[in-house]
């Protein structure tokens, strides 16, 4: 299901010169359709330094995944070299990202996390 929102967009009044040429709005346009915000992956790349144990709390702590879910999403990129985190919309994404990346620069780990268009 498709949510859409309402704008209501403010219009110029006429301009009658009694306030200094001023333009005032007043509410006179609705737009009803707007466009679905595009979506993020998130990607976990594979190294040889970063601990197995930091991967995975890295996924149950920023990407909200169970510790089943994080130990097969690890071992996954460890075995294929690279792997989806989750799919966010931009803001959430670039979040994520620089959670991770921040993350791992304070425990010095080589570990790599990027975006990519959905
Ligand atoms: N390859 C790492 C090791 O053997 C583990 C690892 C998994 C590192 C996933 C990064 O995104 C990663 N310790």
């Amino acid at each position: 299901m498709e949510t859409r929102f309402t704008y209501i967009t403010a219009g110029p009044d006429k301009d009658t010169g009694e306030d200094g040429g001023e333009e005032r709005g007043v509410a006179t346009k609705i737009r009803t359709k707007t466009k679905k915000p595009s979506m993020w992956r998130v990607l976990l790349m594979n190294d040889d330094y970063t601990p197995m144990e930091f991967v995975v709390s890295i996924l149950m702590g920023i990407f909200n995944k169970t510790s089943e879910e994080a130990t097969q999403i690890m071992l996954n990129v460890h075995q294929s070299g690279v792997g989806t985190c989750g799919v966010y919309t931009f803001e959430v994404a670039e979040t994520k990202v620089a959670q991770v990346m921040d993350s791992a620069k304070r425990a010095q780990h080589p570990l790599q996390c990027t975006l990519e268009k959905a």
